[in-house]
């Protein structure tokens, strides 16, 4: 067996592990984070549990950090208290980026672990299932019940040779990327193999499965051996490593080489994560602003290189240059070796240890700007500013834009820095965590705090015989559930109120959108949205079904979906269909009048619409019985609540 079949096999309470059959899966942690968390933690009171019922939950609190007033605070009041009524763990403002935390201090090998984020999946660099989903599964999660997804392919990456020059682990999966592109990845585990992997420590690995995000993977792993047992140590952790590893005879449904030897350091540009090319190509263009940190490129190791480089030598007067360090961890330990002063002598301009300008919580770029970042992310207009161009690079090729102010070919830039060593772990660390009482009647007397920005949920409608309605939107391919739902700071404080983040819809891509959509709701019928190929890729925010639901919209007919958008849907009673033909995508226009009679869907996955002056048009739906049941309940809380 590979890997993920280990840790699924050790999982597994329904279903079999044949590709693309459904298998549902014992949670052992879960964390949430601020964003989507203040959703699921509301989801996970509706299920009426006294406690969470996984080993390790974790509350985290990075995304909305900002305090301009009461919104966020009030979130992060009610996510503090929240956890310490049933029984997860809080990290509070300051303390870190979820991802690189749990890294740190939670995550173990051989474990599932399921967040609402879809960046979940950075604690496979330590060997953990890790997978992203929206806030409710994730709710469910906590309240015990299995996850659910059907069973992936098992995809090889075997990096062969170790890496060379200035090229880094962030150059490994941007090649991945440039190779099989944002869609490339859906449905798949990868699992990393070969000679390569062992010249890769924990965090470097860590950068390579954050981003298997981006290529839609359902998760990325990397072995547990002697490169884990070692960070482990190192954060004080060792007792949690065990030895995991493919067997020697091990099957893969696929197989992808890269030889690291190869690689040169490479960059995204915009506005897509897969549209790589080689940093010597962009040689000569100005950059205005450095951006280095994120749940990508925010470990010590990583910063620690960009000190080394920068040391002595100042950013470049027009290149804005900050850095948001992962964790505290991270910050005391670039403190305790006097990393943190050489940044900041050299002009680097320190952020709190949160998500920041990642989700467009500050140090946005200014008007047409060429920002530089070490994110995951570059999708138009996620960095606050519109008309910005991002580009993604690693820590290294971060650094010499921030000094040079501009891209420089690689070849210019002398000798590669050393790789760092991983210093001691700092044991105050554990003081920024809240843990809750072991105690359940301890607990029960916690009171659950909630201001004014927390928002009492909805409950939906089932799921009628007939969905009568019009196109209220058409879009192309790859919209991303930044199009959907856009972050930033006002519009994300807005998470834990449903009406008024409604109102930002599609604001970005259709200003009359939500109106369209309120007067067919309100007219007593449905709004569908027609798409192209992979809708809903990128983040796992719930939000952008939950809002969409709220304004009316009962079904969206794509050519493709990204999985957790797909998941998200059906959670909340909107079906994914897909086209049967692609043609009639092109038919299909705005304000065409349709209707689905949902009781016609048959057993062979197949359902028709009357579209009015253009007859019958047929799509597929790849929902299975359960996800059937959830949309026709009107989303799974109905759906949990009836099975009471
Ligand atoms: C993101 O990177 O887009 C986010 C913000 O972390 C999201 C979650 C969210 O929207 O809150 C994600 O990737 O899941
Ligand atoms: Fe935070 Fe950005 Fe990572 Fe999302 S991708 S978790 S916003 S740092």
């Amino acid at each position: 067996m590979n890997i993920a079949e280990k840790i699924i096999k050790a999982h597994l309470v329904g279903g079999k592990m044949e590709t693309g059959s459904e298998i549902a899966l014992r949670v052992d942690q879960t964390l949430t984070q601020d964003a989507t968390g203040t959703m699921a933690w509301l989801q996970f009171e509706a299920l009426g549990r006294d406690s969470v019922q996984t080993e390790l939950s974790v509350s985290y609190v990075d995304h909305n950090t900002l305090q301009m007033g009461f919104k966020n605070p009030d979130d992060h009041q009610f996510l503090r208290t929240v956890a310490a009524r049933y029984g997860a763990v809080y990290s509070a403002p300051g303390t870190g980026i979820c991802h690189q935390l749990h890294l740190e201090n939670f995550a173990k090998p051989a474990k599932i672990l399921i967040g609402s984020d879809s960046h979940t999946p950075t604690a496979g660099g330590i060997g953990c299932l890790a997978m992203g989903a929206g806030g409710l599964s994730v709710a469910l999660s906590m309240a015990g019940e299995p996850y659910t997804i059907s069973m992936p392919q098992i995809v090889e990456v075997r990096l062969s040779g170790t890496l060379q020059g200035f090229a880094q682990a962030k150059d490994i999966i941007l090649e991945l990327l440039r190779l099989l592109g944002t869609q490339g990845g859906v449905g798949k585990i990868f699992e990393y193999t070969g000679e390569g992997v062992a010249s890769l420590s924990v965090p470097e690995r860590a950068t390579i499965t954050n981003m298997g995000a981006e290529l839609g993977a359902t998760a990325s792993l990397f072995p547990s051996d002697n490169r884990t047992k070692e960070f482990l140590s190192k954060m004080g952790r060792e007792d949690d490593w065990i030895f995991l590893e493919a067997d020697a005879n091990a099957r893969y449904d696929d197989c992808v080489e890269i030889d690291l030897t190869k690689l040169v350091p490479l960059a995204a540009k915009p506005h897509m994560p897969d549209n790589v090319v080689p940093v010597s190509e962009l040689a000569g263009m100005k950059v205005d602003q450095v951006a280095m940190g994120s749940c990508t490129n925010s470990s010590y190791a990583d910063l620690k290189q960009v000190a080394d480089i920068m040391k002595g030598k100042f950013v470049a007067r027009h290149t804005d240059t900050c850095v948001s360090p992962g964790s505290r961890q991270v910050l005391s330990m670039l403190m305790e070796d006097g990393s943190m002063t050489s940044l900041l002598d050299s002009g680097v301009r320190l952020l709190e240890c949160s998500c920041g300008p990642c989700i467009g919580m500050g140090s946005s770029p200014h008007s047409a700007g060429v920002s530089v970042r070490t994110f995951n992310r570059n999708f138009e207009g996620r960095s606050g500013t519109k008309d910005a161009q991002v580009y993604l690079v690693s820590p290294v090729t971060a650094a010499y834009c921030a000094l040079n102010g501009c891209f420089t070919d690689p070849k210019t830039w002398g000798i590669p820095p050393e790789k760092p060593q991983f210093p001691e772990y700092i044991p105050s660390i554990k003081h920024h965590f809240s843990y809750p009482a072991q105690d359940e009647e301890e607990r029960k007397k916690t009171a659950v705090l909630r201001g004014p920005n927390i928002v009492a949920l909805e409950s939906f409608a089932p799921l009628g015989a007939e969905l009568q309605g019009e196109v209220v939107l058409k879009v192309g391919d790859g919209i991303t559930t930044d199009h959907i739902m856009p972050a930033g700071a006002e519009i994300t404080a807005l998470r834990s109120n449903i009406p008024v983040i409604s109102e930002y819809v599609f604001s970005r891509v259709d200003e009359n959108f939500v109106s369209r959509a309120k007067n067919m709701r309100d007219s007593g019928k449905c709004g569908f949205i027609v798409a192209g190929k992979n809708y809903g890729q990128g983040s796992s925010r719930e939000h952008a079904a939950l809002a969409p639901r709220h304004l009316g919209i009962r079904a969206v007919m794509a050519l493709s979906f990204a999985r957790i958008h797909r998941a998200n849907l059906i959670n909340f009673g909107i079906l994914p269909l897909i086209f049967e033909n692609a043609e009639d995508y092109d038919n299909l226009v705005l304000g065409a009048k349709i209707l689905v009679n949902t009781l016609e869907f048959d057993e062979n996955n197949r359902a028709a619409a009357e579209v009015e002056g253009l007859g019958k048009i047929c799509f597929k739906h790849d929902l299975s019985e359960q996800e059937f049941q959830l949309v026709r309940a009107g989303g799974l809380l109905n759906f949990i609540k009836n099975r009471k």
